[in-house]
């Protein structure tokens, strides 16, 4: 029924159709001239199943040969029911705060359309297997805060590894959750990267953001610098979207022996947060460090001193203690706290949704959710998470671990770090890695870790053990070493201050006599002329270059152009299932395509052929919509 436009439409024509139908059926107006999309899939199909995937794969793992359960949802077409979302687009962000505020049982986000599967399948999730359960969360969550499904190292990855616009996820997906709020992660003077932009740049990403649907902005900076975390604050507030003002937590407020980071620094640095018109506060807690006694006594100390403001908090369950520390801190005061689907939560992820709920079920802070429902959008992400075997962090990574507290290495740089020490066959590495961290982070002064600042650490980290050198040794021979370029830059300025500023001897000595930067390093970029960088890639890539695209190239030019490219060649691939799109079809397998609303593809594979040693050209077969197609491919082997 949604395949046909308005000369077509069975139901359009009837005219059994009210304006939900219209906004839910785009192919109604599809009439634009074929842009041989087919042809391209079939050139993506035929080099994939000829030269392998096009995506460099992280395990020997294959995509399992599954059909993920999506569960019925009897209202599917209809207008989902108002959530909260509703209620911020009628009244705006500050009535919005205030009735989260106010709001008796405990609020969730749901991370799993991003933290969780940054964490634990290297953020690989394509928009397909987003989208395909979108009406089921719509239908079923319309309780949650918000649904994270953005930002953070999605934005780069989607087009880097999933050859996919992070623009059309966005709009996509707010197409099918009309109702509950879209939460990303902003890296304040970062926005979605991993170095300072100027400051238009990040303005042009908020309005942009929330132009695609975007609605609550959790900012942080990787310093807790303060002038970072302004600027993202303002660039959010001002395009329209919901301040969420992050502190990144780090040590132990529990601990009377961590005498940097206390209770003192985090209320004051909450202070400054809320003078500049945070809408809600936000703990991030991105290694999991925040126990349950510490989550107490730091929500507890902010709930006392900010009665009027929403507090949220993240964590990641690296230790295991995650639901214990959200249970504490929603009993200290907190409104609203992360969580991910149980099939997608724990170790390095977010805590279990249902373990939370169920906890939490007829106390006050009921969350309102029904455990059915969360079993069914588990089980949908339980066989989902199988097509990312070749990206699975638990083939390496098979339970909680504690020692989070001695090393404090961040959720998804634990992942990866793991999975780098065990991929080049040295588990013991690892150890040495977790060790040396530690030992890195004191010796730039015992830093807030979180993208970049983490990266930094873990640079640092990775040298000291490639090259067999101790803290002490690092701090004798500065003068003469190469340090990593981020490790250098760090020491320059270029991502910020610290707290309680740089590490000095180590600072001067390494550095010599190259040039910093005082204070906030963005203050010091011209803008960028994004009138001139427009031209630019019409000059390149032709007319049909959006202004999101143009947003893509002011904080990723080289990954922006690789994508248009690719996608000029090969297609909308985002539109692939996903083990196609990773390992290709098998011989005889037949695949249905969707590419609008209206109009599917009937792909068939059928034959690859053998090499012709003259063109080093192999011919694959397919059946395209009944029709026999054969298109040549390169074989770089
Ligand atoms: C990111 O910056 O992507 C993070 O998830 C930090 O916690
Ligand atoms: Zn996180």
């Amino acid at each position: 029924p949604f395949l046909q436009n308005v000369l077509k439409h069975e139901q359009f024509l009837g005219g059994s159709v009210d304006t939900y139908f219209i906004d839910d059926n785009p192919g109604l107006f599809d009439f634009k001239p074929s842009q041989n999309r087919a042809g391209k899939l079939l050139q993506y199909l035929g080099h994939v199943m000829v030269n392998g995937p096009s995506t460099p794969l992280s395990t020997g793992l294959a995509p399992a040969d599954v059909v993920p359960p999506i569960p019925d949802t009897p209202m599917h077409g209809t207008k989902p029911p108002s959530g909260w979302r509703t209620y911020l687009k009628e009244h705006g962000p500050e009535k919005f705060a205030k009735a989260v505020r106010e709001h008796k049982g405990l609020l969730l986000m749901d991370t799993t359309f991003r933290d969780a599967h940054q964490s634990l399948l290297a953020t690989r999730v394509r928009t397909i297997d987003l989208k395909n359960i979108s009406p089921f969360v719509a239908h079923n969550f319309t309780n949650l805060y918000s649904l994270e499904n953005w930002g953070g190292a999605t934005f780069d990855v989607a087009m880097r590894f999933l050859h996919e616009c992070p623009w059309e996820r966005l709009a996509s997906l707010r197409k099918k959750i009309p109702n509950i709020p879209f939460q990303m992660l902003l890296r304040g003077a970062n926005a979605v990267g991993y170095t300072n932009y100027p400051d238009n740049v990040v303005f042009k990403f908020c309005e942009t953001a929330v132009e695609h649907g975007m609605d609550v902005f959790r900012v942080f900076d990787s310093l807790n610098y303060l002038p970072n975390l302004l600027i993202g604050m303002e660039a959010s507030g001002s395009a329209g979207g919901v301040v969420e003002a992050a502190i990144s937590y780090t040590g132990d407020v529990s601990d009377p022996s961590k005498t940097k980071y206390t209770l003192d620094y985090y209320t004051n640095l909450a202070t400054e947060l809320v003078k500049a018109g945070t809408h809600v506060l936000c703990i991030k807690d991105m290694a999991g460090l925040l126990k349950p006694e510490a989550a107490k006594m730091l929500i507890g100390a902010l709930r006392d001193k900010f009665p009027d403001v929403p507090i949220h908090v993240h964590t990641h369950d690296t230790s295991g203690a995650g639901v214990a520390a959200m249970l504490a801190a929603a009993k200290a005061g907190a409104d609203v706290v992360d969580v991910a689907v149980d099939s997608m939560s724990g170790m390095t992820s977010q805590p279990s949704m249902g373990a939370l709920v169920a906890s939490v079920k007829n106390t006050d802070l009921d969350a309102g959710i029904t455990m059915d429902n969360i079993s069914k959008y588990s089980s949908y992400w339980e066989v989902t998470r199988q097509l990312y075997a070749p990206f699975e962090c638990a083939v390496t990574m098979k339970s909680g671990s504690s020692d989070v507290y001695l090393h404090e290495i961040p959720g998804g740089q634990y992942t990866n770090l793991q999975f780098q020490a065990f991929s080049l066959g040295l588990g013991s590495k690892f150890e040495e890695i977790k060790k040396t961290y530690a030992a890195a982070n004191q010796l730039l002064g015992d830093i807030v870790k979180v993208t970049p600042s983490s990266k930094v650490v873990g640079d640092l980290a990775q040298f000291m053990v490639q090259n067999k050198l101790t803290a002490e040794q690092v701090l004798d021979r500065a003068e003469e070493l190469s340090f990593p370029l981020s490790v250098v830059e760090f020491m320059q300025g270029y991502i910020g201050v610290p707290y309680g500023g740089f590490p000095e001897p180590l600072r001067s000595k390494m550095l010599g006599g190259l040039p910093t930067v005082d204070g906030r390093p963005g203050a010091s970029l011209p803008p960028l002329d994004f009138d001139q960088l427009k031209a630019e890639l019409k000059e390149k890539h032709g007319k049909q270059v959006r202004e999101c695209d143009v947003v893509s190239a002011s904080l990723y030019p080289k990954v922006l152009d690789d994508f248009l490219d690719f996608r000029s060649v090969y297609g909308p691939v985002n539109c692939l299932h996903t083990r196609h799109f990773l390992v290709g079809p098998k011989i005889a397998e037949e695949c249905e395509v969707e590419l609008d609303r209206g109009k599917t593809l009937n792909i068939k594979t059928l034959a690859v052929g053998d090499l012709d040693a003259f063109t080093g050209e192999r011919e694959v077969f397919f059946e395209l919509n009944g029709q026999l197609r054969s298109i040549h491919v390169k074989d770089k082997e």
